[in-house]
Formats: structure tokens, sequence, C-alpha cells
């Protein structure tokens, strides 16, 4: 080693840092490089298939310009406080009394990022507020916004994705009256404009409130209960002027009392929530906060959710939040533990019609999740491509020259790929179902993939749902890991010193609540069942809905493909055979299998659909190494079980609790 100069804290060696490019850049613009218009190649793709040919600036300018946003140090520095200065609970007053006016801290970086989100569009552009919103698919716009959004925004979009859920839920009762629930109509009419507001100082945010000590899963065992409130109760609120929420808007005329056991936009304005009443499981609403007597409600401009957290004229509703939930990640996310005690609500539709109600919530937040899902992905993977540009390793190689490094990392971009399209099918699909099949389809490439008539478009949506809030949310947490290990150790460190971009160890952590929140990956596969056995459907809607799509995509790919199709249609008649043959409850034992089958053909059908459109090389081969990786008949779905499923269910015990466990099921 002689001349070689030992290193130091200050000399030797440093790994240059990688720069992060912007996941999307205008057509056109300066920033633009010759062979692409984005760092992101799938997402400029998605958006040339769901949008007109040349990308309406209205859309193009406000993402460009959004991508660098989410990129800038002031924006990361947001981040990186999330994720650090955690909330907080403050219980009590001073003097030992409950307090009720201001219980919970959120970091300023959570309360910033709220806002740039809320300007932005990520709920608001799924309504029309442009003019353009009319003539496009406006949900795709919104999902584009959100894509971009995920790798910065330290999981503020979950009390998003609520508001967009609750705003689709209030949506449905515009219309009714006031009925036997007077305010009813102005309550609903008035939230739903600040959910879908692009002011923070006037939108809203929504809770939702359904887990319970006695399950999350299944619902039926809610132990919240809801009652009438009596003349007097309710005059007694008026003598006390606590008759309106914070905002001077009218209080319902139901009273909550219960335990919730997870409710993560805790600082929300308003919670959707499930609670028993004396005809069944009922949704409600309800404001977080009221008037305190005497006092001046807040008007619209003093109106934000920001400020009125920290206003001491009103107080809480009837909540009492007795914990928060220590975490692995979503650390800036305030989950908490709630008492409700006398907390004023109004009945949403019928009583008794609870899960029918919220499922309207739910559809939208796993539509959210899967997207979270894809976009944390996305940004692990720009952070794993940009160190193969300055890391070197065999003794001065660069890993972007690196074989082995190469393959392994393409492997993951094809699975990255094949998700985000699969997320943006069903955000297209949501778009059509709004907006109809004429406006989102006129001058774009989508045709084929969007059924004309809105059942069939709504079924299919109802199908891929639990299939890419499952399939994509598993996929993001091996993936960051992937993205991770490509890093070496640095991947495995909380890299906040220089601006937390190069975090991927946060990213990885706030990834795997997706597979486990909206519904477990067990759940989404009893879902799908649900919906393809559904005893009151007499036609297989399987082949009515999916089969029928996958064929039209089938058709219109490039013919080069012909030898793939064979294999998406030898997997199409694996999974038909399994919902065919099998009754509900076997098919349920074996639901993660049809979540594996209507993902892996979903994806095929939409990547070559992809790469027909301009036999893109590289598009060409992600198609061609996701059928062979992914679209296979898998081995285990050709052994056909026994036959006697008692015993498969059996063997299964075995494996799993070992031989002496003994059946409880009756
Ligand atoms: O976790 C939560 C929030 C975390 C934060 C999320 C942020 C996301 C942001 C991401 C970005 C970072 S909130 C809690 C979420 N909880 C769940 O997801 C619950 C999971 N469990 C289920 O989904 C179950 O399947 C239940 C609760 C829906 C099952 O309830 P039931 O009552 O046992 O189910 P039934 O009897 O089968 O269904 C009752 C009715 C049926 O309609 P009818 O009566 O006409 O046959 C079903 O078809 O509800 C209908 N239904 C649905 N309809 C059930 N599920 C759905 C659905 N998904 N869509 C439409
Ligand atoms: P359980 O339902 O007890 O599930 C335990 C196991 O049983 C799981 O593996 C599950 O897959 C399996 N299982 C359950 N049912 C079936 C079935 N039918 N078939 C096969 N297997 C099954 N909830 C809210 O309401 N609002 C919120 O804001 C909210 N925020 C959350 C934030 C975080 C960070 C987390 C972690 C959770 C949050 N939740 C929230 C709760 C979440 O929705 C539930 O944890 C989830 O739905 C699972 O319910 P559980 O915890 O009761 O688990």
């Amino acid at each position: 080693m002689d001349g070689c100069k030992p290193s130091s804290a200050t000399s030797g060696f440093f790994q240059a840092s990688p720069t992060i490019p912007p996941q999307y850049s205008r057509p056109g613009s300066s920033s633009t490089s010759d062979h692409d218009t984005s760092d992101d190649t799938v997402l400029s793709r998605i958006l040339s298939i769901y949008l007109p040919n040349t990308i309406p600036s209205e859309i193009s300018k406000p993402l460009h310009d959004f991508s660098r946003l989410v990129l800038h140090p002031s924006t990361l520095a947001h981040t990186v406080d999330c994720d650090t200065d955690v909330p907080t609970l403050h219980p009590l007053t001073t003097f030992g009394e409950e307090n009720k006016t201001s219980p919970l801290r959120t970091s300023e970086g959570w309360r910033a990022l709220k806002q740039i989100q809320t300007r932005a569009g990520v709920v608001g552009y799924g309504y029309p507020h442009l003019a353009i919103h009319q003539s496009f698919n406006r949900r795709v716009h919104q999902f584009a916004t959100l894509h971009l959004w995920h790798g910065s925004c330290a999981v503020t979009t979950c009390p998003m994705a609520m508001t967009d859920g609750a705003a689709v839920l209030l949506r449905r009762h515009l219309n009714d009256l006031d009925g036997d629930q007077p305010g009813r109509a102005e309550v609903f009419v008035e939230s739903y404009k600040r959910l879908v507001s692009l002011d923070p100082a006037y939108a809203w945010t929504s809770g939702q409130w359904m887990t319970e000590r006695s399950g999350g899963s299944d619902v039926r065992g809610t132990e919240t209960v809801a009652r009438r409130m009596t003349a007097k109760e309710i005059e007694s609120d008026v003598v006390s002027g606590r008759d309106r929420d914070a905002h001077g808007l009218p209080l319902g005329p139901w009273l909550v009392d219960g335990f919730k056991w997870f409710s993560s936009a805790t600082d929300a304005d308003m919670a959707v929530l499930l609670a028993q009443t004396s005809r069944g499981l009922s949704a409600f609403y309800a404001p977080l906060r009221r008037c305190v007597g005497g006092s001046s409600p807040l008007g619209t401009e003093a109106g934000s959710s920001e400020s009125s957290r920290h206003d001491f004229t009103s107080e809480m509703n009837g909540v009492r939040l007795q914990r928060l939930k220590s975490k692995l990640g979503t650390k800036g996310l305030p989950t908490a533990e709630l008492e409700l005690k006398g907390m004023r609500a109004f009945l949403i539709g019928t009583e008794g019609q609870g899960v029918k109600e919220i499922s309207a919530v739910l559809n939208i937040t796993r539509l959210y999740t899967a997207s979270a899902g894809a976009g944390y992905l996305a940004r692990g993977l720009a952070v794993s491509r940009a160190y193969t540009h300055v890391r070197r390793v065999r003794g001065g190689q660069l890993l972007c020259d690196n074989a082995q490094h190469l393959a392994w990392m393409a492997d993951e971009s094809v699975k990255y790929r094949a998700h985000t399209h699969l997320v943006f099918l069903g955000v297209a699909l949501l778009g059509a179902s709004e907006q109809g099949h004429e406006a989102v389809v006129a001058s774009t490439r989508a045709g084929v993939l969007i059924p004309r008539n809105k059942e069939t478009v709504d079924t299919l949506l109802r199908i891929l749902t639990p299939v890419m809030k499952a399939q994509v949310t598993l996929n993001s947490v091996s993936g960051l890991r992937a993205c991770m290990e490509s890093l070496g150790g640095v991947g495995y460190c909380e890299n906040n010193d220089d601006g937390g971009v190069l975090n991927i160890a946060r990213l990885f952590r706030d990834s795997v609540v997706g597979t486990i929140w909206e519904g477990t990956t067990s759940v989404m596969a009893e879902d799908v069942v649900r919906v393809l056995k559904n005893p009151k459907v007499k036609v297989s809607v399987l082949d009515r809905v999916f089969g029928a799509w996958m064929r039209a995509v089938l058709a219109a790919v490039d013919p080069t493909f012909s030898k793939e199709c064979e294999t998406v249609n030898n997997r199409y008649d694996a999974l038909q055979n399994l919902v065919d043959k099998l009754d509900a409850d076997q098919l349920h034992r074996r639901g993660r299998e049809v979540l594996d089958h209507i993902e892996a053909i979903a994806c095929a059908c939409l990547l070559m659909y992809d790469a027909s459109v301009d036999r893109d090389i590289a598009a060409m081969a992600v198609a061609r190494r996701w059928i062979v990786t992914n679209a296979l008949p898998l081995d285990k779905v050709q052994q056909d079980s026994s036959g006697d499923w008692t015993k498969e269910v059996d063997l299964d015990r075995r494996i799993y609790l070992g031989p002496d466990a003994v059946s409880l099921m009756t």
C-alpha cells in the first residue's frame, strides 16, 4: 500500500450524490431529453393512451410544474418534518381538565403538505373545476398528479383518499331532502363543496371510521351505537349555544356513542362512520368540531381545517382522543383511538344499509391505496436509477453498465410498469363511469380499454379494484425492498440529511400498511369472490365482463403478440375453470389465486396494448417479459386439488399450525 494515503473523515473517497430528475416533463419543454419526455416513461405513455394525442397544456403544464415542486427542497423539508416531528396528544388542560379544544398537535410540515396537495388538485381535479375537465378524463389528470405526489407527500394523501371517498358518497345524497333530519340538505351540499375545493382556506378533509376492537375486516360486531336525540336534548343544545358545528352549520339529530380503534384522519373536519341503530349497521356523517356556547362560528375566511384545529371557540364534537398509535411507518399521520360520547351526527341514506353506503368510500380509498403503491415504487426506482449513474463497482464500472444489476432491476421495473398500467385502467374506468364513455375516449387511444356500457364499466371496475389494491401494494413492498438493496447499505438508512429525497426506507415503511388498511389482501380476495360468485347474478360476471374485456383488448394488439395472446387465453381458461368449478367457500380459500390470475391477465393485456401503439422496443419487451414471468399458467393452478376440499383444508392446518391443531370450525 506504499504511496497510498489513508482516508479520514474529511479526505479520501466520497460518493457523489445522485440527482433525481423530475418524473414528468411537458413534451417540447427545454428539459425534455431527446429520447423521452420524462424520467418515468410509463407515466407519459399512459397519459398518451387516456388523454388526447396532444396532451392539452392545461394538463401537461401543471403536471410539469408539479413534478418539479415535489422535488423542491422546501417541499422535501416538510416531508422530513412529517416523518420526524410526529403528532402528539395533549389530552388535559394545564389544570387537569379534559382538553376539548385542541388535544392534537401535528407538525408544521404535515399542515403545509396538506395545503400544497389541496391547491394541486389531488382531490379537486377529480371534480369539474376546469373547463377542460368536462371534455377529458379528469380522473386521469387527478391521479397523474397524485402519482407524482406520492413519493414526497408523507402520506398526507391518506386523509385525501377518504375526503374523495366522502365526496363521492355525499354526491349520491345531494338531492336528499331534510326529511326528519333538519339541516341535512344544507350540510351535505356545503360539505361536498368543501371536500372537493381547491382552496386550502375553504377545503375540508374527511375521516372514515369503521374499525373497532371487535374487528376491522368484519364490521358486523360494531359496538358503536347511534340513537335519535330527544326533543329535550336538542333544546338543551340550542339553549347552551352548542347546536352548530364549528362553521355554523346545523348538527344532526342523532347521538353516537362508542369506540373507534383506528382513526387516521384525526385532524379532519368531518367523518363518515358506521354505528348500530335499531335497524342494523348504518352510515353517519359527523363534523369533528362544534361551537361552544356564545362563540361566533368560524366564517369561510377563517374556516380552514388548519385554523380550526387551533381555534378555541370550538370544541370536539363528542370525540375524545384516547391514544395515538405507535406505527412502523406513516409517522406524520395522526392515527388515533377515539372514544365517542354524545357525538351529534346525520344519518346517511337508509338505516341498516351502512356497509353498502360506506362501500362508496371504500372503493375510492382502495384505488388511492393502489395508486400509492405504484407511486412509492416510482420514487424508489427513480432513486435506484439515479444511483446507477454515480456508483462504481467491480473496480470502476458504473452500476448502469453492470449487466446483472440491470437484469435484476429491469425485472422490478417491468412489475412497476404493469401495475401502474393496472392502476390507471381503474382510474380511467372511474372517470368513464362518472363522465360517460364518449367524454373520456373521444380523440384518445383508450377506446377498446373502456367498455361502452356504463354497467359494464362499473362491474369491471368493481372486479379490478380489489385486485389492484391487493397486488399493487404487495409488489410495492417487495419492489421498495429491492430498491433499498440496489443502493447497498445506504439504501437501508434513513437518508434525511440531504433533503430526504434519497430516503427509500421511509417509502418502504409507509408502503407496508397498504397491504392492511382499506381491507387486507385476504379481504380483497374475498371481495372479488363476492362479485364473481354473487348468487343474485345468474350469468357469469367473469366471462361477460372480464373475459369480454380481455378478448376485446387481445383482438386489438399487434399481430406479433399472437403467441403471447395464446398464453393469456390459457391463463384465462385456468381462471374460468377455478371460478366455475368451485363453490363460493372453496373459491374463498383459493381467493389469492384468483387475484393472481386477474392481475396477470389484465396487466398482460394492458402492456401489449401499450406496446402496440408504437411498437416501442422497450414496451414490447416489457409486455413479453411480464407474460413469461407472470402470465404462464401456474403449476399450482394446473394441479387440481384432490376434489375433497375439507382434506385440503386439514392439510393446510397441519402445515401451518402443526399436527395437534384442532379445528374449531363447526
Ligand atoms: O382502513 C381504513 C383507512 C385507512 C387510511 C386509508 C387511506 C388510503 C390512502 C391511500 C393513499 C396513501 S378505513 C377501514 C377500511 N375497512 C375496510 O376496508 C373493511 C374491510 N372489510 C370489508 O371490506 C368487508 O368485505 C365488508 C366490511 C365490506 C363486509 O361487510 P358485510 O356486511 O359482511 O358484507 P356483505 O353482507 O357481503 O355486503 C353487504 C352489501 C352487499 O350488497 P347487497 O346487499 O346488495 O348484496 C355487498 O355486495 O355491501 C356490498 N358491498 C360492496 N359494494 C360490500 N363490499 C362492497 C364494495 N367494496 N363495493 C360495493
Ligand atoms: P382483522 O380483521 O382481525 O384481521 C386479522 C387477520 O385475519 C388478517 O390477516 C386478515 O386478512 C384475516 N381475515 C380477516 N377476515 C378474513 C376473511 N374474511 N377471510 C380471510 N382472512 C380474513 N380503520 C378505520 O376504520 N379508519 C382509519 O382511519 C384507519 N386507519 C388505519 C391506519 C393504520 C396505520 C392502520 C394499520 C390501520 C388503520 N385502520 C383504520 C384499520 C384497518 O382498516 C384494519 O386494521 C384492517 O381493516 C384490518 O382489520 P383488523 O386490524 O381488525 O384485522
